[in-house]
């Protein structure tokens, strides 16, 4: 059996195309395994917290050493962490706002990159990611553009390369993206973008 955590980072409600991938994907997934679970997050409509000054204080923290405040300021992080590392696949709806990702999601990120929770260093300096291995992420977005190699946009995709960054850092690498594109470029390129995806 395997455990799903589905997010959303879409403001809008029905209209969000990459709310309506990732919905169809998970409904698709459920019919042929029923047993599996999925939590879902809601970060378009229900945003976390951005991290603040007493948050900083905790996170660097040993967790021996904060007191009730620092307990308090960082719960909410906790929560997304386990809940993040409970999971062994991910399944993400994310729009691209000024080319990467939507603040919430950007305030997701923040909450469950943790020192010493999801990540630390090795001997050499270099970046460890403390997620169990074998875990893997299937990322819609929607664009109103078109960032496809070869495009005169494909170099603003700031959002493909920092998820891939941000999540390798954590320890998930097996990441697959399927981009809806051109989504306001005319009808007939957002429609063949649109079966392209759900076909994808
Ligand atoms: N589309 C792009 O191609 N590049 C952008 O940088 C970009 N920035 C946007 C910023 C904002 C604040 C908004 C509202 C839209 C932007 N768009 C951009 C268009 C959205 O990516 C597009 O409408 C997409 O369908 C939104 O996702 P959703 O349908 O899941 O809500």
């Amino acid at each position: 059996m395997t455990h799903i955590l589905h997010i959303d980072a879409s403001p809008r409600g029905d209209r969000s195309i990459s709310r309506q991938l990732s919905n169809r994907f998970i409904q698709t997934w459920k019919s042929f395994y029923p047993d599996d679970t999925v939590t879902y997050r809601d970060l378009g409509h229900n945003p976390v917290p951005h991290v603040d000054e007493k948050w900083i204080a905790a996170a660097f923290c040993p967790p021996e050493k904060r007191n009730p405040e620092l307990v308090d300021a960082i719960k909410v992080s906790d929560t997304l962490v386990d809940e993040f590392i409970a999971a062994d696949r991910y399944v993400f709806g994310i729009p691209m706002y000024n080319f990467n990702v939507p603040s919430t999601f950007k305030a997701y990120i923040d909450q469950i990159v943790r020192f010493n929770r999801t990540f630390t260093f090795d001997e050499a300096g270099q970046y460890r990611g403390l997620v169990p291995k074998g875990k893997k992420m299937l990322i819609f977005t929607a664009r109103g553009g078109s960032f496809s190699p070869g495009n005169p946009s494909a170099d603003y995709d700031y959002q493909e390369p920092f998820l891939r960054a941000i999540f390798g850092v954590i320890g998930i690498t097996d990441i697959t993206f399927i981009h809806a594109e051109k989504l306001d470029l005319g009808e007939e390129a957002r429609q063949e973008s649109l079966a392209n995806a759900r076909a994808e």
